[in-house]
């Protein structure tokens, strides 16, 4: 089955454990207990569910400053990215920008990026609008008012960058249909030499896009 990657990044305690758990509740979480009793992810999450022909596997994050290696190493190949703001703290935003910075560098210039406000049922929450203002978020991103306790958006937000994903895939799996018997061709076509192809063909087949029949030097879309 196709698959795609979906990093859930964010400042410490905004929601990202609980942002992938209600989506999959047979999610798994590395966690340690801290010395003031709260849980923290320690490793990474893992989250799954399908959508039209794809499994859409959501990654997360530490939250902690000091766990940027962890965030690094589960950052690489990400199909697109979840950013979450912990609405009802403004004080961890200057954290949850030098994340963003930090993990921006690791992620392909085009994949879409969304934001999350979270913790939308509490009280002194902030709107997304104002959440974009205080961080210079692009005009044109997206914000959405999230709440991990009640639901709200949670399903929507998810559709939505899977179907960013979705617009920028679709055009690569035509592509790849039309060249399944002639690799040489697709390399000309991307103009890739044949280190890049052998590199970008390998990555598609660990996406389980591709099964690749290195005898014949051939490859196959997997459609389903
Ligand atoms: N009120 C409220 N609390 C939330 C919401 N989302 C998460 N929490 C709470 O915030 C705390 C931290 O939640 P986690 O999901 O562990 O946060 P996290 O971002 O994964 O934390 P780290 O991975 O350690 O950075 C928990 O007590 C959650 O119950 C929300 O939408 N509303
Ligand atoms: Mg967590």
């Amino acid at each position: 089955m196709l698959t795609i990657k979906i990093l859930v990044v964010g400042p410490v305690h905004s929601g990202k454990s609980s942002y992938i758990n209600a989506i999959d509740q047979n999610a798994l979480n590395v966690e340690a207990k801290g010395s003031d009793n709260k849980f923290y992810t320690v490793g990474i999450d893992l989250g799954s569910l399908i959508i039209k022909n794809f499994r859409v596997c959501l990654f997360g994050t530490p939250g902690l400053l000091q766990f940027s290696a962890i965030r690094d190493i589960i950052s690489i190949g990400s199909d697109g990215c979840i950013f979450l703001f912990d609405a009802a703290h403004p004080e961890k935003d200057e954290d949850a920008i030098k994340i963003f910075n930090e993990i921006r560098k690791n992620l392909e210039p085009k994949i879409p990026i969304i934001f999350l406000a979270n913790k939308q049922d509490l009280e002194n929450a902030r709107a997304p609008e104002v959440i974009r203002a205080q961080n210079n978020l692009p005009d044109k991103s997206k914000v959405f008012a999230t709440s991990c306790r009640t639901g709200l958006n949670l399903k929507t937000s998810i559709k939505y960058i899977f179907n960013e994903i979705y617009e920028i895939y679709k055009p690569l799996l035509d592509l790849l249909k039309d060249y399944e018997n002639d690799i040489r061709a697709l390399a000309q076509k991307l103009n890739k030499n044949k280190q890049e192809i052998r590199d970008f063909l390998n990555e598609l087949e660990i996406k389980s896009i591709i099964k690749v029949d290195r005898e014949n030097k051939t490859y196959s879309v997997i459609t389903s």
